[in-house]
């Protein structure tokens, strides 16, 4: 990625009213210097029970604490519905679009307000209480967001799981926070395939037995088997419910949701986030970066099962009072002009995506989305992955028709919200930089000595001081969010990402520099895609890299050894294939697997992982020092049979 492109982004694209450049300068001057004041005054934007006498206790060192507005009382739910309903009642809150391009749904917040307080009582009756853990294992259908505003209403924790996570993974997420209750459907939809949600769910559950109740919506009717004793319909249950449901009074610091995210080591972490910090994060971060006006339809078009989903489909929007717009489908079902013919639909302002789904359409040609009006378009977002500059490029010309400004927005499932990215009208842009940071976002770059860097430079990115959204903790594990996050530079947030810092203070970011790949902007541990395939009985060693793939972002390749007397075949690389699938889900299916007699590894036994990282690049020509190698011929082996060429 280069900075040299310097493109014409016209002066007079300004979606902008809420911030010139000259007030960004001023607000984060303040932000930084005095987070009490700053953030205090910025945490009025919510509905307070009790208001908060304190702001900021965080402390980066030691064992790592922290709390924001830790004596406040409020509840997320109530500020995300109920608050609204003075003047809004009769606005759209959600906007449901199907599968099928026929389907679709309104909801009012009046609407909204009825269907989550009978929704919580649901859960009441099947036993949820407060600081109870439930999974939420859904397609993208307004139910998913009644369960987790209704999870948030009764102070219960959401932790949702993607519906493409596999049985296995599902079972692991639902142990590791000990959630007696799932809440599911028959089937999901995605480009009118079927997914089989119930029936994961019972085969999760006949693997980590602890759950006790399963509340099940009907979407598609498909058939499924049913426990009499475990299992309920929603829709029989939500007859017997009453519509009054007063939001519990939660503290700023208790838990509002759990969710997993893959680590460069061991199993996924639990990133836990907490109840006031997260929502002035989110809230004002989509009012601020997306230039969020009232009556306006804001579109993100991520899974709920995915932190995107969380902060900019469900809690932002909704605690701004948004119309927020729920996509059960994919971007390529009918056919490539989909999010087009949405946006045309449902007169959609601003949208937000990630650069996969952008270079798969791109691919398809312009046409597609040259057939959709899109003049209510007047802002694009990007999240995920660095967006390189052709697809920025083609964001911008072609589908922005060189009007609207895009906020290209870096974050992580661990910082609850947006972090770096330009306000729209305030910043200059700089196709393939998420610009400046966020009010509050203290950034350092590092390099490998832990040498703080000043000025332009590139290095590791970290942040030496919390903000509002930052998680909490690992969740049931305080001592591995210390270790993972701030014990390799003192007293500072590491984020994992390496990135450029030019000459006007503009970041670059330039992916992780851990063993962390992101592939169709989904974040995954190399060593989870390890661990399933050495748990396959002809794979004795398996080393997973990522390597650039053009739609993907990054692809995955892996390395594999078979042990002695098993001959790689065909068969077996698709059954190897199969395995990962079934072992994590879809989304870890390896792109290329390289059967190997062996891997480069250091005479202690440590495999070389940049050497096997510069043959899946194909870039083997500057291998840098082998020399430590127990078996130096392997490498030679290894190129002449690479897969990527
Ligand atoms: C929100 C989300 C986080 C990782 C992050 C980084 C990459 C996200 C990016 C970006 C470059 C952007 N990432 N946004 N890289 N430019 N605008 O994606 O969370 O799933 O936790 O992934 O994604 O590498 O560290 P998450």
């Amino acid at each position: 990625m280069s900075e040299s492109i310097t493109i014409g982004v016209k002066p007079d694209v300004k979606a902008v009213t809420l911030c010139t450049d000259e007030q960004y300068q001023e607000m984060y001057a303040a932000s930084v210097a005095d987070p009490d004041t700053f953030w205090g005054e910025q945490a009025q934007r919510l509905d307070w029970i009790k208001p908060f006498t304190k702001v900021k206790n965080t402390d980066f060192g030691g064992d790592v604490s922290i709390k924001w507005f830790e004596d406040g009382t409020l509840n997320v739910c109530a500020n995300c519905v109920d608050r609204h309903l003075p003047e809004r009642a009769n606005d759209v809150a959600l906007i449901w679009e199907g599968d099928e391009p026929d389907q679709s749904q309104k909801v009012t917040y009046g609407e909204l307000y009825e269907k989550v307080c009978k929704f919580s009582n649901v859960l009441k009756g099947m036993g949820v209480k407060k600081g109870d853990r439930v999974t939420i294992y859904m397609p993208m259908i307004l139910e998913a967001v009644y369960a987790m505003l209704s999870c948030a209403r009764t102070g219960a924790i959401h932790s949702v799981v993607f519906g493409g996570f596999s049985p296995d993974a599902l079972a692991g997420r639902i142990e590791d926070c000990d959630s007696r209750f799932v809440i599911t459907a028959d089937e999901g939809l995605r480009g009118s395939k079927k997914v089989p949600l119930k029936k994961n769910v019972d085969e999760a559950i006949s693997i980590s037995g602890i759950v006790e109740k399963t509340l099940v919506i009907k979407h598609t009717g498909g058939d499924i088997d049913w426990a009499a004793d475990r299992d309920i319909w929603y829709h029989e249950a939500v007859e017997d419910v009453s519509a009054d449901c007063p939001p519990e009074e939660m503290n700023a610091e208790d838990p509002l949701f759990i969710l997993y995210t893959s680590g460069s080591t061991g199993s996924p972490k639990g990133v836990l986030h907490t109840t006031g910090g997260y929502l002035v994060w989110t809230s004002m971060t989509h009012q601020y970066v997306f230039d969020y006006k009232p009556g306006e339809v804001f579109w993100c078009t991520a899974d709920v099962g995915w932190v995107t989903g969380h902060s900019y489909v469900v809690y932002g929007p909704l605690a701004n009072g948004a119309t927020s717009l729920v996509f059960e489908g994919v971007p390529t079902y009918p056919d490539a002009s989909r999010f087009w013919q949405v946006c045309e639909k449902h007169k959609v302002n601003i949208f937000y995506t990630a650069p996969t789904a952008l270079r798969a359409l791109m691919r398809e040609g312009d046409s597609y989305v040259k057939a959709a009006d899109l003049s209510s378009v007047r802002l694009l977002g990007s999240v995920g992955e660095p967006i390189n500059p052709e697809a920025w490029l083609w964001y911008y010309n072609v589908v922005g028709q060189e009007r609207c400004p895009i906020v290209d927005t870096w974050w992580q499932t661990e910082t609850g919200g947006v972090m770096i990215a330009p306000l729209p009208g305030a910043t200059p842009l700089k196709p393939g930089s998420a610009t400046r940071p966020f009010f509050g976002v203290q950034l350092a770059l590092f390099d490998n000595e832990g040498k703080k860097l000043e000025g332009a430079a590139s290095g590791n990115l970290a942040v030496t001081d919390s903000w509002p959204g930052q998680m909490r903790t690992v969740y049931g594990d305080h001592a591995r969010f210390q270790q993972t996050y701030f014990s390799t530079y003192k007293n500072t947030y590491f984020t994992g990402d390496g990135c450029r810092r030019d000459e006007d203070g503009y970041y670059w970011i330039t992916g992780r520099v851990d063993d962390v790949i992101n592939v169709s902007g989904h974040r995954m541990g190399t060593a989870e895609i390890e661990s399933a395939l050495v748990a396959h009985e002809a794979v004795s060693e398996a080393a997973v890299v990522g390597y650039p793939h053009d739609v993907k972002g990054q692809g995955i390749y892996a390395y594999v050894t078979p042990p002695v007397g098993v001959e790689p075949s065909e068969e077996l690389r698709k059954e190897l294939v199969q395995w990962v699938r079934h072992e994590i889900g879809p989304i870890a299916t390896p792109d290329l697997i390289h059967f190997t007699p062996g891997l480069p590894k250091t005479r202690s036994g440590k495999i070389m992982r940049r050497i096997l990282r510069k043959i899946a690049e194909n870039e083997f020509s500057n291998l840098g020092d082998t020399s430590t190698l127990a078996d130096p011929s392997i490498v030679d082996s290894l190129i002449e049979k690479r897969l990527n060429r």
